[in-house]
């Protein structure tokens, strides 16, 4: 087995350490303290289940105990696909505390997905519920991934488990669970937004990723009496760490799990719960802005919306705080690391118009031009970032390290930003060829391999649209071959692919050719370009 590790050059861990930003706390560690502080108070509310912080590390003990009788050994890795359910909480932290490596799947990953994240993780287990929110069957993807990853040793499933393990009957012997982990030893592997081919795994260590929310729930006001709600699947970085559930629940505050993000799922349990806190992605937040106002649910306990995942225009920015009974805070974070949000403080015109300021004084923030340069000041630039919780190699891919990671370690982000005189990001676009879609991202380049393993398929690019509502859809430029495919069939081809379906294409055009220039071919991001640009100026025309 491939090892896990995050290390960050001797004098920098020392130098993270001396100012306080690693303070040696782990996951099981922290919960456990939580428990013993604050045994009574409500931890995690979701369906018709409340568990207080006692109740939530008894059953993460009981299943972490349940994992080691089963055979897994501290270090395994184990895929969990679960959605905003209590037993996300429980499973998670059973990893913790029996040594085991989460990797963090999306509700909405289907077969092809979870196999890649199975084998590059050479994950021992996978853990999904019976069906989702949306009444997906999860037990038919079990099944042929058991099939596909030979490797994976045990299945268990939360709800009815058919012939796989039960979550609810783990047990085992709460003596056995190890002790705490190192620190600085990797917590789990999160997965990136997939800028080229397919999703990359991020190690995370308990150092640095606790640091990240710790210092978030200072940014975003979060204290013992704040309530969370993860609207967002739980699994993705935006809801977890910024300052997100894991940051609620070190602060031991109250985390309520909301099914789905819509407004009728959402607004009745904030007014129940009391929701003082929540974060959304930009379509979300302007869907909550336009239902808010038909004053059918109390928000008033809301204080702060963050919103994030992809730009927040400032018109946008504007409706939304207009329209909702809270402040709003911007986050333009990742999930290798960096972190920026305006602050609760900030005049209206840099909460409105900037994307933030990184969380901590020791991110190191570069803005470059295409040979590295940094440059002037106020200038857009190519945005590369190094600090205590931004990540220096993703996990068992030498290729994707070689690109994305400067010889001094900086994290090139892929975005192109612009920094204020005060010190905050400006989100002006991207470097990359992926498409951001409502917060999701989509790379061009692994879509593009799906379609072109239709026979009917001679060639495909995928550009991003902009879009009213998601900010930018996708849409498949494709050369056909022999019988032309008709668009509804090839994305009925495509789900059948075994893809998250925020991934089939949202258009798909068929073209003769694509382009080439007097001297022959051009590159693929040209192309895409080149593409992008034809089709905006079609719709333009069209106007
Ligand atoms: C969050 O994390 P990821 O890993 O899904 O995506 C990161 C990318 C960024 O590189 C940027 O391209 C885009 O998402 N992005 C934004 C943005 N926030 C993220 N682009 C413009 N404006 C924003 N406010 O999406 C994520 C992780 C932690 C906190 C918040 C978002």
């Amino acid at each position: 087995m491939i090892p896990l590790r995050q290390e960050w050059p001797s004098e920098f861990a020392a130098r993270y350490r001396a100012a306080g930003h690693w303070r040696g706390e782990t996951f099981p560690g922290f919960l456990r303290q939580r428990a013993a502080e604050r045994p009574g108070a409500l931890a995690v509310v979701g369906g018709d289940q409340r568990w207080t912080y006692a109740e939530l590390h008894a059953r993460a003990e009981a299943a972490a105990a349940g994992f080691l009788a089963l055979g897994l050994r501290p270090g395994e890795r184990v895929v969990v696909q679960l959605g905003n359910i209590p037993e996300f909480f429980s499973a998670v932290f059973g990893l913790f505390l029996a040594g085991l490596v989460p990797v963090y799947a999306l509700p909405a990953h289907r077969l092809t997905e979870i196999r890649h994240f199975t084998e590059k993780a050479e994950a021992s287990a996978y853990i999904a519920a019976d069906r989702g929110a949306d009444g997906f069957d999860y037990r038919p993807l079990a099944r042929a991934l058991r099939e596909a990853a030979p490797g994976l040793r045990h299945i268990v499933i939360v709800g009815e488990a058919a012939e796989f393990t039960p979550f609810a009957a783990l047990e085992g012997d709460r003596t056995t669970l190890p002790p705490d982990p190192d620190p600085a030893s990797v917590a789990f592997l999160q997965i990136s937004g997939g800028t080229t081919g397919l999703s990359k795994l991020i190690p995370r260590t308990h150092d640095d990723y606790i640091y990240s929310f710790r210092a978030s729930n200072g940014i975003c006001g979060v204290t013992p009496e704040s309530v969370f709600l993860v609207a967002l699947p739980a699994a993705h970085n935006f809801p977890m760490s910024s300052p997100g559930h894991m940051g609620a629940l070190h602060a031991g505050a109250r985390v309520v799990l909301s099914p789905t993000p819509s407004p009728e799922t959402a607004f009745p349990l904030i007014a129940r719960e009391g929701v003082t806190i929540t974060g959304l992605v930009p379509p979300l937040a302007l869907l909550w802005a336009q239902a808010a106002a038909s004053g059918r649910h109390d928000l008033s306990s809301l204080e702060v919306l963050l919103v994030g995942g992809a730009k927040l225009t400032p018109e946008a920015a504007r409706r939304v705080r207009d329209a909702l009974p809270c402040q709003l805070q911007q986050v333009f974070g990742m999930a290798e690391g960096l972190v920026n949000y305006t602050r609760l403080d900030d005049p209206e015109e840099i909460v409105l118009e900037t994307q933030g300021r990184p969380i901590s004084p020791d991110d190191e923030v570069l803005i470059v031009d295409d040979l590295g340069e940094p440059v002037p000041e106020g200038q857009p630039g190519y945005l590369l970032a190094r600090g205590p919780y931004t990540i220096r190699a993703y996990h068992n891919d030498d290729a994707a390290n070689a690109r994305s990671f400067t010889p001094g370690g900086f994290y090139r982000t892929g975005d192109v930003v612009r920094r204020t005189p005060e010190g905050y990001l400006v989100v002006q676009g991207r470097a990359g060829d992926h498409i951001n879609r409502a917060g999701e991202k989509i790379s061009a380049e692994e879509i593009e391999d799906h379609l072109l393993a239709h026979p009917n398929v001679f060639d495909a690019a995928v550009v991003s649209v902009p879009d009213e509502f998601l900010g930018e859809r996708s849409c498949a430029f494709v050369i056909p071959q022999g019988e032309r495919p008709r668009a509804p069939a090839l994305k009925a081809w495509m789900r059948g692919r075994g893809i998250a379906d925020f991934k089939v294409p949202d258009q798909i055009v068929l073209v003769d050719a694509f382009e080439t220039t007097a001297a022959g071919k051009i590159s693929r991001r040209e192309l895409r370009a080149r593409l992008r640009a034809r089709l905006l100026a079609e719709e333009q025309a069209a106007l």
